[in-house]
C-alpha cells in the first residue's frame, strides 16, 4: 500500500462515529463507520457467526438470522460506496475476505472502470455445505463483480466454479467464466508471512537470550510443546489437549520432562460459541494439571493473553515440538512463523492435514487431528526425533516459505490482475 500511494478502506474496531480520513506511514486511512447495533449483526452476527463456521465445515452450526443479513447487505453497500468515492479512475481495488462478499458486484455497478480484486482468506467451502446458505446465489453474485478471486487453495476456486455453474447457471472453462460479458477468474494464491522481518527478529541477541529465559523458567524441560491460536473453536485446541493428556495418562510423557505452553489469544468474546469454548479448554486445562502437574509445576501453561511480536518469536524458539492441530484452517500463518523464527534450523512442527498450509509445508509431521492415536504417535516420534532429520526437514520448509513470502504473495496477485509489480 505505502509504495503505491495506496487508500485503505477499513473499519476502526470500534462502535460509533469513524474518524475523519486520515494519513499514517505512508497510507492514506479512510475509516468505514459500524453502529453498535451493526458490529452485533453484521460483525458478530453474519460474519463470525454465519459465514465463520459454515465456511469452516460446519464445526460449529452456523446461524441464519434474515436480520443479520439484511445488515451484511448494508454494510457491504457502505464499504462499496466508501471504496467508489476513495479510487481514483481506473485504479484498482483489492478487496479482503468473507466479511465483504458482496462488495465486487456494488462496487461493479457504481464503478466499471476499476479493476477488482477479492481474496478470501478461509476456506470456501464445498457446494454440499455452501447450499445452506439462504442468500447462496447473492453471495455468489456478488463475488462474481470481481475480476479475479483469490483463494488459499486450488480447492476453494473450484469449489466456486462448481457453485457458480449451479446456482447462475454459468459455464466456467478451466479457472475462468464469463458473467455478464466480462472474464472472472478463479485461482488459488496461498498467503504466506514477512519471512525476513520474523527471521531477523529471530536472529537478534535478546530473543536467544529471551528463549533461553523461557526454557529456564519452565524448569528447563527435556521437551517443551507449544500451541500458539486464537481461542477458535476451528483451532483444534481441545482436541490437542486431549491428545497431550492421554500422552500423561499412558506414561509416554511425565511433567516436567515435558510440558505443553498452549498461548489461547482472546478472540471474539461476545459470540457465543467462543464463550462455550473458552469454558471447555479452561475445564481441560484445569483437569489435566490436576491430575498429572506438581506444586509449581504444572503439566500445560495456558495463556489466554495476547503477546508482542518479539515475545511470540521468543517463544517459538523456546519450542521443541510445534502444535498446529485446526480442525480447518485457511492457511494457518503461525505455521508459517515457527519455521522463520528456527533460525537454528531446531524445532519440529507437527501440522494438520486441514490447513491450507499442508499443501506447502510437506516436510512437517502432518497428521489428521480427529485421528488422536495418530497425533500421539507423531508427537511421540517429535519429542525423539533424530535431530539430523529434523533439521533437514526445518531448512526445506525455511527454503519453501523464505521463497514464498507475503510480498510474492501480493505480487502474484496483482500480477495477475495485469498490474506491474
Ligand atoms: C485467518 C485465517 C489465514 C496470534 N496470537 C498472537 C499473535 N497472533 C498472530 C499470529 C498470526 C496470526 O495472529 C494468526 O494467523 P493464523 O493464520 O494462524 O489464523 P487466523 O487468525 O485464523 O487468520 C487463516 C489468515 O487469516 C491469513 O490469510 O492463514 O487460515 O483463519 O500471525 O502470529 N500475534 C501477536 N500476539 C499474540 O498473542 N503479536
Amino acid at each position: 500500500m505505502r509504495s503505491r500511494h495506496g487508500v485503505w478502506v477499513g473499519w476502526s474496531g470500534d462502535a460509533g462515529d469513524a474518524p475523519e480520513p486520515f494519513e499514517t506511514g505512508g497510507i492514506q486511512i479512510h475509516p468505514v463507520p459500524l453502529s453498535a447495533r451493526e458490529v452485533d449483526s453484521y460483525y458478530e452476527g453474519f460474519s463470525n457467526a454465519t459465514l465463520w463456521p459454515l465456511y469452516h465445515d460446519v464445526i460449529a452450526e452456523p446461524e441464519y438470522h434474515r436480520s443479520w443479513w439484511d445488515d451484511y447487505v448494508t454494510v457491504n453497500r457502505r464499504f462499496a460506496d466508501a471504496a467508489a468515492e476513495a479510487a481514483p479512475d481506473d485504479s484498482v481495488v483489492w478487496v479482503q475476505d468473507y466479511q465483504l462478499q458482496l462488495v465486487p458486484q456494488m462496487l461493479r455497478e457504481r464503478r466499471p472502470d476499476l479493476r477488482i480484486g477479492f481474496f478470501l482468506h478461509i476456506p470456501f467451502p464445498p457446494q454440499e455445505l455452501f447450499m445452506q446458505l439462504p442468500w447462496r446465489t447473492q453471495v455468489v453474485r456478488g463475488l462474481l463483480g470481481a475480476d479475479l478471486i483469490g483463494f488459499q487453495l486450488p480447492g476453494g476456486a473450484a469449489n466456486f466454479l462448481r457453485l457458480a455453474r449451479r446456482l447462475v447457471d454459468l459455464k466456467p472453462r478451466g479457472s475462468e467464466v464469463e458473467f455478464e460479458g466480462r472474464t472472472v477468474r478463479a485461482r488459488s494464491f496461498p498467503i504466506s508471512i514477512d519471512f525476513a522481518s520474523i527471521d531477523a527478529i529471530a536472529r537478534e541477541e535478546r530473543i536467544a537470550k529471551r528463549a533461553a529465559e523461557i526454557r529456564d523458567e519452565l524448569g528447563n524441560p527435556r521437551a517443551i510443546l507449544l500451541g500458539v491460536d486464537r481461542l477458535d473453536y476451528t483451532k483444534g485446541i481441545g482436541i490437542r489437549l486431549k491428545t497431550f493428556q492421554e500422552l500423561l495418562q499412558d506414561g509416554s510423557v511425565t511433567v516436567p520432562e515435558v510440558v505443553l505452553v498452549q498461548i489461547a489469544t482472546p478472540s471474539r468474546e461476545r459470540v457465543e460459541h467462543y464463550k462455550v469454548l473458552r469454558d471447555e479448554i479452561e475445564l481441560q486445562v484445569g483437569r489435566i494439571n490436576g491430575d498429572y502437574g506438581n506444586v509449581g509445576q504444572p503439566a500445560v501453561h495456558y495463556l489466554h493473553q495476547s503477546f508482542s511480536r518479539e515475545e511470540l518469536t521468543a517463544f517459538y524458539r523456546a519450542a521443541d515440538v510445534m502444535l498446529v492441530t485446526p480442525l480447518r484452517d485457511g492457511m494457518n500463518l503461525v505455521a508459517k512463523e515457527y519455521v522463520a523464527a528456527r533460525v537454528d534450523h531446531g524445532g519440529t512442527l507437527i501440522l494438520s492435514e486441514f490447513t491450507g498450509a499442508a499443501a506447502e509445508l510437506k516436510q512437517a509431521y502432518l497428521v489428521n487431528p480427529h485421528d488422536i492415536d495418530g497425533v500421539k504417535e507423531r508427537v511421540r516420534q517429535a519429542i525423539h526425533a533424530d535431530p539430523a532429520d529434523a533439521r533437514r526437514r526445518m531448512r526445506r520448509m525455511r527454503r519453501q516459505i523464505a521463497e514464498h513470502d507475503v510480498s510474492r504473495w501480493a505480487a502474484d496477485f496483482l500480477t495477475a490482475m495485469g498490474i506491474e509489480t
